[in-house]
């Protein structure tokens, strides 16, 4: 088993509630096992003219290959009702790998740590209710020198884990 954390984002169709069903899909994932979500957060688009967005940080072990977990995830993105129309474009459900144990991917499809999560707050603030601040990513650096890059301005927090 490999811990993985997973980037939630809504920002369609009831942010939260896309999110709470991604949850109960994510608790049925074959091979895997839930390990906790953090908190609900909610912030402006990085991009102007877009609807909030609300998101999280889910934790799972799980025995499935990275590239097989990121088919699982986009099935979910999928029966969700997400259309792939521009890159960047608002969307009902994002699910994105964050970190797949300490692994390094680079490939065309997927890439492991996520490129962006190390200077998004929506995403640095959740994890860092899941993981300690001393956790080391691949590159040396800490959580805890992520956030202190990082300010929490702008985000709002939701809902403690159910
Ligand atoms: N902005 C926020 N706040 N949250 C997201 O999940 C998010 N996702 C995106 C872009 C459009 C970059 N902006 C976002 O893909």
């Amino acid at each position: 088993m490999t811990r993985v954390f997973i980037g939630l984002g809504s920002n369609l169709a009831d942010p939260a509630a896309q999110l709470a069903s991604a949850v109960q899909a994510l608790k049925q994932l074959p091979g895997s096992r839930w390990a906790g979500l953090s908190s609900l957060y909610t912030s402006d688009s990085i991009l102007a003219g877009q609807p909030r967005y609300t998101n999280a940080v889910a934790a799972l072990d799980t025995e499935l290959a990275p590239l097989a977990l990121l088919d699982a995830l986009q099935a979910i993105e999928n029966a969700q009702g997400r259309v792939r129309t521009e890159r960047w474009g608002p969307r009902t459900l994002d699910l994105d790998i964050l970190l797949y144990g300490d692994q390094v991917i680079d490939e065309p499809r997927l890439h492991v740590p996520h490129r962006e999560m190390q200077a998004r707050a929506f995403v640095l603030y959740p994890l860092a209710e899941l993981v300690p601040e001393a956790f080391v990513f691949s590159d040396g650096r800490t959580l805890r020198a992520l956030l202190q890059a990082c300010p929490f301005t702008g985000l709002e927090r939701l809902a403690a884990p159910r």
